[in-house]
C-alpha cells in the first residue's frame, strides 16, 4: 500500500484553474487587446507563473523587457488574488474532503506538490493546511513541471520514496512530472493528453481509497 499522496492544488483540491486563466486572459486583454483561445488553457496548467507568461507571450508572438515580463506576473498576481477573496471550504472540489478525511483514517501522510506560489494561502483559506504534513516550495526547486522536482522534494519532506506515493494531477504537465518522480500517477479530467497517467478519473469526485489502493501497483 501506499503511504504518502502528493497532491497538486489549482483543479484538484481547489476550484481555481479556470480564476487562473480569467486572470491571464483579461492581463492579455488590458496589455496587448488581443484574446486568449480556450485551448491555451491545459498548457498553462500546472506550470508556474512564468512558464505560463512565456506559453501566452510566444502564443501572442512578442517579446517584452525583463521589467515589464515582471510587471506583468505582478498584475496577474493581484487580478488571481483579487478573485479569490471569497475563496472558502466550498470550493474543495468535490470529493476531496471524503478522500481527505480517508486518508487520515488510513494514516497516509499527505503533501502538496502544486507549482502554484499561492498554495500555501489557499490551503488556510480552504481549511486543508492541518490536514497536510508537508508543503513543496516551488520557488526551492530548479525545475518545474512538467520536470518531476516538486513531486520529488514532496516525497523527500514526508520521509518517502516517490515509489510509495500517490501523485495527484489535472493537468499534462503535472501527470509528466509524476510519472518522471517515480511516483503512481493519478489524473483527474478529461483531456486527451492526460491518458498518460496510470489511473486516470473524470473527476475529483470519483478520488478514493480502494479504488487507488486496487491498482497500485507496489502493494
Ligand atoms: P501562481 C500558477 C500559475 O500562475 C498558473 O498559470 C498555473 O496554472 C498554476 O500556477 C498551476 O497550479 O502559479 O501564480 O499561483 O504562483
Ligand atoms: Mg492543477
Amino acid at each position: 500500500m501506499f503511504k504518502g499522496v502528493l497532491f497538486d492544488l489549482d483543479g484538484v483540491i481547489a476550484d481555481t484553474s479556470t480564476l487562473h486563466f480569467d486572470a491571464w486572459k483579461k492581463l492579455v486583454n488590458n496589455y496587448f487587446s488581443a484574446k486568449l483561445p480556450d485551448s491555451l488553457e491545459e498548457k498553462t496548467k500546472g506550470v508556474s507563473r512564468g512558464d505560463s507568461l512565456k506559453v501566452i507571450l510566444n502564443y501572442l508572438d512578442v517579446s517584452v523587457s525583463d521589467t515589464m515580463f515582471q510587471r506583468l506576473l505582478v498584475e496577474k498576481n493581484q487580478t488571481y488574488l483579487a478573485s479569490l477573496e471569497n475563496l472558502s471550504i466550498k470550493d474543495r472540489l468535490p470529493g476531496i474532503t471524503e478522500f481527505i478525511t480517508e486518508l487520515k483514517q488510513h494514516e497516509i501522510k499527505l503533501a502538496l506538490a502544486s507549482a502554484s506560489l499561492n498554495g500555501p494561502a489557499i490551503l488556510d483559506k480552504l481549511e486543508l493546511r492541518d490536514a497536510f504534513e508537508a508543503i513543496a516550495d516551488p520557488s526551492k526547486v530548479p525545475y518545474g513541471k512538467p520536470a518531476p522536482d516538486i513531486f520529488i522534494a514532496a516525497a523527500k519532506a514526508l520521509e518517502l520514496n516517490p515509489r510509495d506515493c500517490v501523485g495527484i494531477e489535472d493537468s499534462s504537465a503535472g501527470i509528466t512530472a509524476i510519472n518522471h518522480s517515480g511516483a503512481y500517477s493519478v489524473a483527474v479530467g478529461t483531456h486527451p493528453e492526460l491518458k498518460a497517467a496510470n489511473m486516470l478519473l473524470a473527476s475529483t469526485a470519483e478520488l478514493n481509497l480502494d479504488t487507488i489502493r486496487q491498482a497500485y501497483p507496489h502493494n
